[in-house]
């Protein structure tokens, strides 16, 4: 049973989930699939690196609670995101996002039995609420963005869940349409839940969300990620940010799952965000910019291909492939080691409509980067 399950995994089966996509791309030096950053260190983040046992000691010196205030402190600043409280216990640091998300799901589900959610999205979302028993209802990006959303939906859930910037669009919600969100949210009595994992990468996404859910009033929680960012190993952590009177067991869950994530990481995450807000973001900015520029340019006149992200700042980029068949495209490219990502299962209600998209990753050396869309090329040529 676990063996045919692993080969259907390995023979890049059309209903793996993205997780199992990224997974067999692992190995590869041409892994172009999941969104964690792995390009080289910038001389500024070596610099870090070389200082570990330092970060050790401090870890091992300090009290854990003053560490876990200035890493959270050092973050959140470095993105704008000044209004966050800061009172203990109200930013829950997590080893994960993905971890975040759970504690979250299960905290819904004691109160709630309907969440809706954006559509697409990364597909461990979806597939957390749904472990935790939620039904889901789809809210697609363009309702989203255009106006209000359907009070009927508004009656028939708990909760709001929204990825903005999204993974994998880029799409940002912008200041004004967050603050007309938690206004409708706040009429309907729902949770306004915003996973902001990619936020870094795009400065549309660096106004102030915790002033807005704040002077709104809704009831609001918020996932932030440090993991997306810094090409640290997957050293990284998660943050659970809530409001006030949220009205669910989210700390006594977080304790059932976590006593907390050690000081050496909060330290090495509060040690990035210097060096980020030193220039480092802005490098960053610019290094995402021009893979992502190198892959349009290498793939453009192709026909039938198309850019679907026009304005996506996140460190990953959409192809259409017109009438090809992303999962066919998929393995044609694995027989020259280069592993992109099928886009069905961003999909999480409607598969279909993700058939003819890869994504690619944009946090990768240049080189490598460029030698896999290079093999895309030709892949595509004989398609
Ligand atoms: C992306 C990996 C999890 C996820 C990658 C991701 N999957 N956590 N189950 O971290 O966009 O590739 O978010």
């Amino acid at each position: 049973m676990a063996q045919s399950r692993v080969a259907k995994v390995y023979a890049g089966n059309q209903e793996n989930n993205l997780t199992e996509w990224e997974f067999l791309a692992l190995n590869s030096e041409l892994n172009i699939a999941d969104g964690h950053a792995r390009q080289e260190l910038t001389p500024g983040q070596s610099k870090i690196i070389d200082e570990l046992p330092l970060l050790f000691g401090e870890g091992e010196r300090r009290r854990v609670e003053e560490i876990e205030r200035e890493c959270h402190r050092a973050y959140l600043q470095l993105l704008g995101q000044h209004s966050y409280p800061s009172t203990p216990g109200r930013v829950l640091s997590c080893y994960s996002s993905s971890v975040a998300m759970e504690i979250l799901s299960r905290a819904l589900a004691t109160r709630m039995d309907s969440v809706a959610l954006l559509h697409p999205t990364f597909d461990n979302i979806a597939d957390l609420l749904r472990g935790n028993s939620l039904r889901l209802l789809p809210i697609a990006e363009d309702p989203l963005h255009g106006g209000d959303l359907d009070d009927e939906l508004l009656r028939s859930v708990g909760c709001v869940f929204i990825t903005t910037p999204n993974n994998p669009t880029g799409k940002v919600v912008p200041e004004e349409r967050l603050r007309r969100l938690a206004e409708q949210c706040a009429e309907h009595d729902v949770i306004l839940a915003l996973d902001t994992s990619f936020r870094g990468f795009d400065t549309r996404a660096h106004y102030d969300h915790y002033a807005v859910l704040q002077s709104v009033g809704c009831r609001w929680a918020v996932i932030e990620d440090t993991g997306k960012l810094w090409p640290t190993l997957d050293l990284k952590l998660g943050m659970l940010v809530f409001s006030e009177d949220i009205g669910l067991p989210v700390s006594k869950i977080y304790s059932d799952i976590l006593l907390g994530v050690s000081p050496m990481i909060l330290v090495l995450a509060r040690r990035f965000a210097e060096d980020a807000a030193n220039g480092g973001l802005d490098e960053l900015h610019r290094f995402i910019g021009g893979n992502r520029e190198l892959v349009r340019a290498q793939l453009a006149d192709l026909p039938g291909l198309t850019f679907p992200d026009a304005d996506s700042k996140v460190s990953v980029e959409r192809v259409h492939l017109g009438d090809r068949p992303g999962t066919e495209v998929w393995a044609a490219l694995r027989e020259s080691n280069v592993y992109a990502l099928p886009c069905r299962a961003f999909h999480w209600d409607k598969p279909n409509e993700g058939s003819n998209m890869l994504r690619i990753a944009l946090a990768r050396s240049s080189e490598p980067l460029a030698r896999s869309v290079q093999t895309l090329r030709l892949v595509l040529e004989r398609f």
